[in-house]
């Protein structure tokens, strides 16, 4: 009885702290605004664009890597600008076995040069990450949405944090929900935001279980379309580590609703895609986004997913900093 008691108190205790937690986090979030940068740096988002709009129409394959990089920056304590710092040791997010095809740094640091040169310390590394992403996506013909700024940037970055908390492309779909969860994001919000593989690639060690011996019986993943299957087969032989793979096949470097289309089919890449089906709420969303036209309510879902995941863990006010130099706290 007294341990039921306990467990009961120890429950509610963590019901508080969760609330309290959450409403935190809140409050925070609460601070971020469309256009933050209004008075103090009228032409900060423009600025953004130019350049990010320059870099794309030269190299559309970058817009993958800059999306991504923001997604990783907020599931590792928050979207504060942690994923561009860089240690000597080399313990940072970085380093981090899911970072390690990140790439696009230098256009973060073009970017917040241009910025620093109009206006010196104002404009955060974190704003620069939520700013990027999206013009990325509207460069290469995707969504646009508003994006809330008014993020400072934290000091701390940590190799081990990255590995907890990235989401891998073998998790099943209770663990990806979970993860999602934990970050305030809901099953739509997974699958709307697992619409971002419609650009960008993957590389072979990803998906080799998947092809060869996959539950021992020399098989390929059931849950692989058996044709798709012998593509990939081609492309990716068991010890392959390097090579590429288009993750919407033809279409990798515009933002469209091919993803669901190929997941529906059994073709997305990762099990974490293929896993969308697995759930009534998540496979339901994917078979609505499908087939749709321009028109879709994907592109406005997804801008509304990436606003709700440019709020977690939100450093506001006077904690954190604005970094001068994206890579290094002042
Ligand atoms: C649901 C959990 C997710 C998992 C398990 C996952 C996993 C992965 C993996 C393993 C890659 C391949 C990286 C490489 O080999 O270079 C990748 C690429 C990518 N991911 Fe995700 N991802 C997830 C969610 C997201 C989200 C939420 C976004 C953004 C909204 C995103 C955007 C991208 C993009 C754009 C690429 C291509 C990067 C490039 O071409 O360099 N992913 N993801
Ligand atoms: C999903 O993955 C988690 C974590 O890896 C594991 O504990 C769980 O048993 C898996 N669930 C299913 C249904 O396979
Ligand atoms: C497939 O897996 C089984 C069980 O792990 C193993 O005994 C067998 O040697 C594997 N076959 C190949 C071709 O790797
Ligand atoms: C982009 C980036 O910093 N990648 C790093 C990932 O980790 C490897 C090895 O730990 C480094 O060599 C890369 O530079």
């Amino acid at each position: 009885m007294a341990s039921l008691k306990m467990t009961i108190s120890c429950f509610f205790f963590l019901q508080i702290l969760l609330f309290s937690l959450s409403s935190f986090a809140q409050t925070n979030a609460q601070e971020l605004e469309v256009g933050f940068y209004d008075n103090t740096c009228p032409k900060a988002e423009l600025i953004v664009k130019q350049t990010v709009f320059n870099t794309i129409k030269k190299t559309p394959t970058l817009g993958a890597p800059l999306l991504r990089m923001f997604f990783h920056d907020c599931f590792v304590r928050g979207c504060e600008g942690s994923v561009l710092l860089e240690l000597k040791n080399k313990q940072d997010e970085k380093n981090a076995i899911p970072n390690l095809t990140l790439r696009g740094f230098d256009i973060i640091d073009n970017v917040k040069a241009a910025l620093e040169k109009e206006c010196p310390g104002i404009v955060s590394c974190s704003d620069v990450l939520a700013l990027v992403s999206r013009d990325a996506m509207v460069a290469l013909n995707g969504p646009s949405w508003e994006v809330e700024t008014g993020r400072r940037d934290g000091v701390v970055t940590n190799i081990n944090e990255a590995r907890a908390n990235l989401p891998s492309p073998f998790d099943n779909i209770t663990s990806l929900i979970t993860q999602f969860q934990a970050k305030g994001l809901d099953k739509k919000d997974l699958v709307v935001l697992s619409g971002g593989h419609t650009i960008g690639n993957g590389h072979c060690p990803q998906i080799t279980n998947r092809l060869y011996n996959f539950t021992g019986k020399g098989d390929s993943d059931p849950n692989l379309d058996t044709e798709y299957a012998v593509k990939l087969r081609k492309k990716c032989k068991p010890t392959d580590t390097t090579t590429a793979l288009e993750m919407d096949p033809g279409s990798f470097k515009t933002f469209d609703e091919s993803y669901f289309n190929l997941v529906s089919q059994r073709r997305g890449l990762f099990q974490s895609d293929a896993a969308l089906l697995d759930d009534q709420e998540t496979k339901s969303y994917v078979l609505k986004h499908m087939n749709s036209d321009e028109y879709s309510t994907f592109f406005k879902d997804f801008g509304v997913s990436m606003v709700k995941m440019g709020r977690i863990g939100v450093l506001t006010g006077r904690v954190g900093e604005v970094r001068k130099n994206c890579r290094m706290v002042n």
